[in-house]
């Protein structure tokens, strides 16, 4: 694949609703959208889950700009590339900024995809035709409120559902959730909001309340903590931020602090990477499902190819369209359908395309890059 150009767009989307997690509410979505133009006449599209702030992990939109235009978007205009871990491989040597480096390799992905006349699906080895997904629920003001969009999303389809949770926001409102819903595939999601000491009472309401899965309640780092939690337990202990790369994934399964994977293709480098992990974990018995950054349809496209491979057996936090933005920037939005799934899109790459005047609606930048000496 050469690459001639590339076009890299900063986007504001106002979300459907402010969606709040232990580390901050997000009322709109600022994110860089990258779209290659290479010789072949194909292009290649992917967006960057860096945030605004570097509240989730230590990038952000502008670190994300800065690497790409720095660094990935000049090595990649520079010489021809045969696969997008080749590229993966020349990056190598520059430390961290997964987010940044796999908006490249997943851009290059759907390029390499649609060069190949196939999907990205099937060119992953996916063979799935339709992925099963959840819905992450948000910290809200109120209890009842809480278990009213609970209600609403059970009545969309949703068959199970994250709730946020953090110190304060935690026993009470899983307790309500599981009164109004027996029998509801409940996980939650603390985003690292717990000191270590916590995880007694933890392990005590998430048994009591039949909480299937409890994500990342520690620091990155604390693989103890995590590993203490997952002894015994009547539920399982993912991993999200704690995973970064393959060995941060073989340190958390030796030490047997994870029995469930979240795996995040923005989070560890890119669609490669994220196939490999979850091969990994498979390999240990330990089940992946993909997560999600509040990504537009072009993100999900890429979310729901992956998780149409057979190591991601969870259900996804990969929701229809409207359950993030009232206006997509794709073509064909992704509708919920039945038993709780997705379409994996089945036309070349990513299988779906920009509708130009959602895109230009919410553009706030734009820069097009081309080779250093190009007249073009
Ligand atoms: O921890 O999984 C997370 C959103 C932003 C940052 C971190 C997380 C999330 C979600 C949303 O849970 C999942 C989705 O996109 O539906
Ligand atoms: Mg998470």
């Amino acid at each position: 694949m050469q690459v001639l150009s590339a076009q890299l767009d900063e986007l504001e989307l106002p979300l459907v609703e402010p969606f709040e997690t232990s580390f901050g509410v997000e009322k709109r979505r600022r994110l860089l959208l990258l779209t290659l133009h290479g010789r072949s006449g194909e292009e290649g599209l992917a967006e960057c889950v860096a945030a605004r702030d570097p509240l989730y992990s230590s990038e952000a939109v502008e670190t994300a700009r800065w690497m790409l235009h720095r660094y990935l978007l000049p090595d990649l205009l520079r010489r021809e590339v045969a696969t997008p871990s080749e590229f993966l491989g020349r990056v190598g040597t520059l430390r961290g900024h997964p987010m940044a480096k796999a908006v490249a390799e997943m851009a290059l992905w759907d390029l390499y995809a649609r060069e190949h006349r196939r999907s990205l699906a099937e060119m992953l080895g996916g063979r799935k035709r339709r992925v099963e997904v959840g819905v992450s629920v948000g910290i809200q003001g109120s209890v009842p409120t809480l278990v009213q969009r609970v209600g609403d999303y059970l009545e969309d389809g949703y068959r199970r559902v994250k709730l946020k949770v953090r110190p304060g926001w935690d026993e009470e409102p899983v307790r309500a959730v599981r009164r109004a819903y027996p029998d509801l595939r409940l996980w939650v999601d603390a985003n690292q909001a717990y000191p270590t000491s916590a995880v007694g009472a933890i392990a005590r309401w998430a048994s009591r309340y039949g909480v299937e899965q409890v994500e990342q309640p520690f620091a990155e780092h604390e693989v103890e903590a995590h590993a203490l939690l997952n002894r015994g337990r009547t539920f399982r202990v993912c991993l999200d931020e704690s995973v970064v790369d393959r060995a941060s994934l073989d340190d958390a399964l030796e030490r047997r602090a994870i029995s469930s994977l979240n795996v995040k293709p923005g989070r560890v480098g890119g669609l490669t990477v994220s196939r490999e992990l979850a091969q990994a974990a498979a390999g240990a018995r330990v089940p992946a499902w993909v997560g999600g950054m509040l990504e537009t349809g072009v993100g999900r496209a890429h979310g729901v190819a992956l998780a149409s491979l057979p190591n991601f057996t969870l259900p996804a936090d990969l929701s229809a369209s409207r359950r993030y933005y009232l206006t997509e920037i794709i073509d064909r939005p992704f509708d919920l359908g039945a038993g709780s799934t997705l379409a994996v899109p089945r036309g070349p790459g990513i299988g779906v395309t920009l509708v130009d005047r959602a895109v230009a609606k919410a553009r706030r930048r734009s820069r097009i890059f081309r080779p250093s000496g190009s007249r073009l």
